[in-house]
Formats: structure tokens, sequence, C-alpha cells
């Protein structure tokens, strides 16, 4: 009876053991399902990244000298958008920037950091560098959001520059529109440049920014997708991240960045979700989008990029692995 009772424990032993071995072994195979947080990356060496809607060399440059010396996605792509909204020749974004119809340049930015904290600033005059401004409101206010006077006192009570926006291009050209006063945004040209910009560190985490003066003659008031959370941008650090350029109001009406990071979230590639958010635009019933531009670009934890737009000429630059590059997107709307 011993005996017999020494071999069936043994072969419990047996089967029990391979059963957890089996069990174990399966777990590991299941790479694809495991969430890919901080912590597995830590392991893993991160290959910062950063990328940019249009072409804007310079402000791939500053957001990517911010990753070669070490510091975090946020202040890359804050820098990368400090870069355009000084540049007086980009007419979408900070000086420069075309007017509304009364002639007043209003500027939108907001950011998203990996925590999954945002700040935004919308409708404001006379300050060039709304993404700081932004940034600001994240880091210290109680509040999210602040609009036209109250964001502009706030920028001024903690040392703002304030200075006259209006280029005496963009004023010649408000001129030059208001003989007609025709309201219809000219794809890849008057919806043409706001830039937006997501990166991901060496610690691997993932930010986002972006900064605009809207769309060219808007009414006043009229504030876009690029400030507002979930339409113009997210950031969810456990998944990657999303931002758009083009008609804001379509993008607004789809909730298209954070569209697209649940689609990552639900397996999707960036590619491919960027795909899915603009076949949301297009699918609309009675959609117009033959007569208008939207266009994403996304990131995903594991560095992954996608971009696309309804028209062709959309282009978007990246910085990884030393070396910046624009590439042009694909388009759904094919000849
Ligand atoms: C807006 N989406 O205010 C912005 C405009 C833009 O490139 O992206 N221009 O609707």
């Amino acid at each position: 009876m011993k005996g017999k009772n020494r071999i069936k424990n043994t072969m419990i032993f047996t089967v029990g053991l391979f059963a957890i071995t089996f069990l174990q072994s399966c777990n590991s195979n299941t790479v694809s399902n495991k969430k890919v947080t901080n912590e597995s990356l830590k392991t893993e060496k991160i290959t910062p990244i950063v990328i940019g809607t249009w072409n804007f060399p310079k402000a791939i440059e500053a957001a990517s000298q911010v990753l070669k010396n070490g510091g975090s996605a946020l202040d890359a792509v804050e820098q990368g958008c400090r870069a355009e909204e000084a540049n007086a020749e980009n007419q979408t974004v900070g000086i420069g920037g075309l007017p509304d119809r009364d002639g007043n340049v209003t500027l939108d930015a907001c950011v998203m950091n990996e925590k999954g904290d945002y700040g935004a600033v919308v409708g404001v005059q006379n300050i060039k560098h709304v993404v700081s401004l932004a940034r600001k409101v994240m880091e210290d206010t109680p509040h999210a959001l602040l609009s036209g006077r109250g964001a502009e006192q706030f920028a001024e009570s903690i040392g703002f520059q304030q200075e006259d926006l209006l280029t005496e291009s963009s004023k010649k050209a408000w001129e030059e529109w208001k003989i007609k006063s025709e309201y219809k945004p000219i794809i890849n040209i008057e919806n043409h440049d706001t830039i937006g910009m997501l990166a991901m560190d060496v610690e691997g985490n993932i930010s986002g920014a972006c900064t605009t003066s809207g769309l060219a003659y808007k009414m006043a008031g009229r504030i876009g997708d690029s400030p507002v959370v979930g339409a113009g941008l997210f950031v969810d650090n456990e998944v990657g991240a999303a931002v758009a350029t083009g008609l804001g109001e379509e993008v607004l009406k789809t909730v298209g960045s954070f569209l697209i990071v649940e689609l990552m979230r639900q397996g999707k590639s960036p590619q491919e979700a960027c795909e899915e958010a603009i076949k949301r635009i297009v699918n609309k019933p009675n959609s117009n989008y033959k007569d208008f531009q939207v266009c994403y670009i996304a990131i995903n934890k594991k560095g992954e990029v996608g971009s696309y737009a309804i028209h062709e000429w959309f282009s978007y630059n990246i910085y990884t692995n030393g070396e910046s590059k624009n590439i042009k997107s694909d388009f759904y709307l094919k000849p």
C-alpha cells in the first residue's frame, strides 16, 4: 500500500508541475495582450521620438534637442511649438497668424502630459507663446482651460511679454480678403500649418502640445479643435497619443484624437486608428469632405507612428534614432 501511495503522490506532483509550467508558458506567450507600461519599458532601451504636423524643421530641431539632452517629452513638445510660434512667416501659429474677420489675431493652444494633466488657453490676443501659457494653466492654476481676457490677465500676472501679433503681410492678406469677404477656407492653404507635436522621452513618457491661430477670417469668438482635449489632442501614457490639424469643426464633432487613442487601446496600430478616424468624418451622412482637409498623426507606446489625411499633400516631421525627416502622409481621396 505504502508503495502504491508513493507512486500516486509522485504522479499528482508531476501532473501539477506540468500544469503550472504550461500555464506559465501560455502567459509568457500573450505578450501582444500584455499592457505596455512604464514598468515593462524600464527593462527595454527606449528610443526617444517626436513627431509634428506639416514640415517645420525648426520645431522638430528644437524638440529633438530636448530629447537628445535627456529632457522630458513635455519640454520637447513645448520647445518645438514655441519655435513655430516665434516664426512670423507661419500664418497659422503665433506671431503673424492670420486674423479673424475683425482683424484680431486670436490664439488657441493646449498641452497634455504623461499624467493625463491638461491645460489650455483659447482666444488669446497679444501673447505669442500660448503653448507655454497653456502649460502654466496646467501646472500653476486649479483650472484646465482659460479663455480670452482672463487668460491674458493670467499671462500678464506671470510676466508673459505682450506684443502686436498682426504682421504687415497678415494685415495685407486680411485687407485683400475683406474685399470679397468670402469665407471659404482653401484646402491645405488657409487650413494649413497648425503645429501639433507628440513625443516620447527616454523614460517612455508621452506628452503632446498644439498651438494655432485657428482658421483664417473666422468669426470673432470661434474656437477650433486644437485647444480642446480629445478633439485636437489627446495623450494616454498607457496607450499613446494623437493630434489633429485641418478643419477644426469636423475634428470637434468626431472627438478625433480621443477616438484614435481609444482605437489603439483596443489593439489598432497608430496607422489603422488614424485611418478609422478620418473615415468617421468621411462617412458621416451628407459629409462634404471633398471641400475640406483634416489630418491626424499618432504614436503608440511602442514608438510606432501613423498618419492619415482626407486630401493629398499633408506631411509630418519625425525625429528618431538621431535623424529627422519629413514624411508624406497617406490620404483618403485618391485621384
Ligand atoms: C482649427 N484645426 O482651428 C485648426 C486649424 C488648423 O492647420 O489645424 N490649421 O480648426
